[in-house]
């Protein structure tokens, strides 16, 4: 296959359309994708105390490999950066620390327990993302954290909270690139509660005290993330779309959307014009739910589509983070952060890509007949011929050999975990 010719025939075509390639590639080398980190330890984190998952989440699977530490996680994080062209950024959850202090607990969490963390990004030049962790803790207590009724508890979740916002920062300062925290918590009921103001309040105010440390925006960028249910909490969610999109708008944060914590005919592409134009900017989770918050890897699917379409097309990039947040333990975890990562750009591509200027006119024009045969025109345009030459000019392999680094690295390396 003639990577290069392919590419230039294609460069030809899209220039019949007024679209400018080269442009779009220079967009996908400074859009960064936030690799999930927890989708290589199932979320488990590295505190050495409790390894079951709590909180409404699931991961499912026992593939062979998982990391075991910090160490590990980064190791396989390393390989998967080689097979992900772009700027690269890792998000880590508030549990996945280096080391544990004698006695010490998630409350006064300082950057002593991410430096490896730290060293690794500055080495690497990744950019560095991080979120809280309110599960997988005995403190959740009936599952409760911020909201909780006891102000003991509650005060250890708040520090929590705030400590991991502090290292964030301190991330963003040393990193010399903005570090995105992110606040979710599991609050809520499984059955129907009799009182869904409290719990409400005092998650509002707990957030508050957490947020009162103010960082400048080009260490620390705050986000809130919503959710319509979990696991064992299906009849209230104390933090719901509606509480932090007002939340959010108040108190001047991200608002985080998670593409599993959705109705399923809800579009949350439709939700980025709608938010971005009232000032707000969005953390996304790029997910996919089947049938419910189930965290699949990400496909090249309508859904994903469409998401890339709308940040592409109405050049959110400056509003809009994209941060991955599935967890599969039934295949190499690896190769999953690698196929959605890269289904990512292959969407944001694709957006790129799009030959808009027709497809506006004729909208504005109210000619419905002409958009609807231009967008479905569009959709065999040759893009693949771009990704390929994308992946071969940034020296990253292309689709159908990124198993073989990866089978390599399972036999040598994730096969000596068991
Ligand atoms: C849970 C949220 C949250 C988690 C991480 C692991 O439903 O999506 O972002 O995925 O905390
Ligand atoms: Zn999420």
């Amino acid at each position: 296959m003639n990577v290069e010719k392919m590419y230039s025939l294609a460069c030809e075509q899209y220039a019949e359309h007024g679209v400018d390639v080269e442009l779009a590639l220079k967009t996908l080398d400074s859009t960064p994708i936030s690799i999930h980190a927890w989708q290589g330890d199932d979320v488990v984190g590295f505190e050495n105390k409790q390894k079951t998952l709590t909180g409404g989440c699931q991961v499912t699977g026992n593939y062979p490999g998982v990391a075991r530490t910090s160490e590990e996680l980064r190791s396989d994080l390393d390989l998967g950066m080689t097979l992900i062209p772009g700027p690269h950024r890792v998000c880590l959850q508030g549990h996945e620390v280096d080391v544990m202090l004698p006695g010490q607990d998630r409350d006064s969490f300082t950057m002593e327990n991410f430096a490896g963390w730290l060293a690794w990004a500055k080495e690497h030049k990744y950019g560095m993302d991080i979120a809280p962790c309110f599960y997988s803790h005995p403190k959740l207590d009936y599952g409760l954290s911020l909201s909780h009724p006891d102000p003991e508890i509650r005060k250890f979740w708040i520090n929590h909270g705030k400590a991991i916002r502090r290292i964030g920062a301190q991330f963003g300062r040393e990193l010399g690139t903005p570090c995105v925290c992110n606040f979710w918590m599991p609050d809520g009921f499984k059955d129907t509660p009799a009182d869904r103001m409290s719990p409400r309040i005092r998650l509002r105010d707990s957030l508050d005290e957490c947020f009162a440390e103010a960082f400048p925006k080009t260490e620390l960028l705050d986000a809130v993330e919503a959710k319509l249910f979990g696991i064992g909490v299906e009849s209230c969610t104390i933090g719901s779309y509606d509480f932090y999109a007002t939340y959010a708008a108040k108190r001047n944060l991200m608002l985080c959307l998670d593409m599993g914590h959705y109705h399923p005919t809800e579009s949350i592409p439709d939700k980025l014009s709608s938010i971005v134009c009232n000032g707000l900017q969005i953390l996304l989770h790029v997910s996919r739910g089947v049938r419910w918050d189930s965290d699949h890897v990400i496909v090249l699917n309508d859904d994903l589509s469409a998401l890339g379409q709308e940040i592409a097309v109405h050049n959110l990039f400056k509003d809009v983070f994209l941060c991955l947040d599935y967890f599969d333990a039934t295949i190499n975890r690896i190769a999953a952060w690698v196929i959605g990562a890269r289904n990512m750009q292959k969407s944001l591509l694709c957006g790129l890509l799009l030959p808009k200027t027709r497809t506006f006119a004729s909208e504005a024009a109210g000619d419905f007949t002409t958009r609807l045969a231009l967008q479905e025109a569009a959709k065999t345009l040759p893009w693949n011929a771009v990704w390929n030459y994308y992946c071969e000019s940034r020296s990253v392999l292309p689709d159908y050999d990124i198993l073989t680094p990866i089978r390599a690295y399972e036999k040598k390396i994730l096969a000596e975990r068991a």
